[in-house]
This record gives structure tokens, sequence and C-alpha cells, in this order.
């Protein structure tokens, strides 16, 4: 592979960064050039957003995705294992949602399988997420079904890892809190137009004891993702 390929990834050529990317994931002969090479600039802050299947994740980052490009910044979107064996309509749904952003500049997106590892980030997926933070974005967002490990994992690799809940989590919020509650810097309740919305947030509110952690949101509607997209550019190095 030809290395002016990877400068110009570094540069923020699409095209560029889609092969490297390959090369890196097909682990192809070389591929450790693509890692090295990324040292020389200030890599961009990476935002990790995980939770159970069909909490909404793709939503919002769909959602959050709109904010930036309407104030004109450059943002990467690495999906991890979108096509969740939990549901399997949620691929397509994604491809419909986030296929508008294709022929946008200023936003990539990829996703990656996780390859059949048993919860938990591949380490390829890492090596691609410190790739990308270096291709001139002004934020990285991986998005990672919640199966546990994986979920912990995002939390030590992001900057800022937002747990997406539903007002259904009552349950899974119990289940999860020796691992994830704590790695969490941010909760979102998501699908807030449920019912229990209220009931639930004041539950997370209480057991995060920091109140203003917690932010509603309706994705599908955008409602409460400015609220959520000022906090989160506070971790910005850039905004
Ligand atoms: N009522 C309601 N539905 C929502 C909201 N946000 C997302 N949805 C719907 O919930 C479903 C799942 O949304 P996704 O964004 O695919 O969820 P996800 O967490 O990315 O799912 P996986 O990646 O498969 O785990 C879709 O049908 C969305 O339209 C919301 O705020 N309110
Ligand atoms: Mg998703």
């Amino acid at each position: 592979m030809d290395k002016s390929i990877i400068h110009q990834a570094l540069s923020g050529d699409k095209k560029s960064i889609a092969r490297c990317i390959s090369w890196i994931e097909n682990k192809s002969i070389g591929y450790e050039a693509v890692i090295e090479a990324t040292t020389h600039n200030e890599p961009a802050p990476l935002i990790g957003i995980t939770g159970p299947p069909g909490a909404g994740k793709s939503t919002l980052v769909d959602a959050l995705v709109s904010v930036y490009v309407a104030e004109g910044k450059k943002v990467a979107v690495l999906c991890v294992d979108p096509s969740s064996p939990f549901h399997d309509g949620a691929l397509l749904g994604d491809r419909i949602r986030m296929g508008r952003w294709y022929n946008e500049p200023l936003v990539y997106i990829r996703s990656l399988s996780s390859r059949g590892s048993l919860g938990g980030l591949n380490p390829t997926a890492r090596e691609i997420t410190d790739f990308l933070r270096y291709c001139g974005f002004d934020g990285v967002i991986i998005e990672t079904v919640g199966v546990g490990q994986s979920e912990v994992e995002v939390a030590r690799l992001a900057d800022l890892t937002i747990l997406v809940l539903v007002p259904e989590s009552g349950d899974e919020v119990q289940f999860m809190k020796a691992g994830l509650m704590e790695a969490a810097d941010l909760y979102v309740v998501n699908k807030s137009d449920r019912p229990g919305a209220e009931l639930f947030t004041t539950q997370l509110k209480n057991q995060v004891h920091e109140q203003d952690l917690v932010f509603n949101t309706v994705a599908s509607s955008g409602e409460g993702v400015d609220l959520l997209k000022e906090r989160i550019s506070k971790y910005f190095y850039k905004s």
C-alpha cells in the first residue's frame, strides 16, 4: 500500500481513511505503519456511547451528528457490531438513518463487526479508534451495544462515556451497578416520551448522586439533544 494514503487520511481525506481502516482491520502487511503514523498531531476527543440493545444509541448519535454538522464541526462515527443478534432489524434502520451522512463531507461513518468476540472490544476496534482520532476530526464517536464487558472497555478508551438507558431500564441498572454505572460520565434517559420516564429519571438521579449528570432525551425527535451536546462540548478540546 502506498504510504501517501496514510498522509491523505491524516489530513482528513475520507477515501484514504476508509482504506487505512480496512488496512488495519484486515491486518494487511505493513498495517503497523498506519498505527505508528498517528502519533504526530493532536488526537480528537473520543466520545463513547453505550447501553442496552435498542435503547436508541444510533438515533442519538445521529441527532448529535446533526448538531455538530450544523456547527460546521467534523465528526467521525464508529459503530461496533451494529448487527447485534438481539434484533436484526437495527442494521437496516441504522443504514437508512445514517445513510444521509455518507455524502456529507464533515461526517465519516464506519461500521465494524465485533467478529464474534464475546463481549468486549476487539483490539482492532481499539486500533481503528485510535487511528481515527488523528484524522482531523473535531470529535470521534464510538457506539457499542452494551453486553457488559464492552461497555466498561469503551469507558476506559473514551474521554467521555455516555450510558444510554430507557424508562424500562430499572432492572438493568441494578444488574449493571457494579461495572458500568460507575464507569459512565453522563447518563441519558432516552425515549423520555414513554411512560415511566419521570420515575426512572428520579431513581437514576438518586443512584448517581450528581443530578446534573442525568439527561432526558427523545432522540427520535431531537428533544433534549442540544442540552446534552452542550454538556459534551465541555469535554471537546476544540470547541
Ligand atoms: N419512542 C421513542 N423511540 C425511539 C427514541 N429513540 C429511538 N427510538 C426508536 O428505538 C428503536 C431503536 O433505536 P436505535 O437507535 O436503533 O437503538 P440502538 O440502541 O442503536 O440499537 P442497537 O444498536 O441495535 O443496540 C428505533 O425504532 C428508534 O426509532 C425515542 O426517544 N423515543
Ligand atoms: Mg445502534
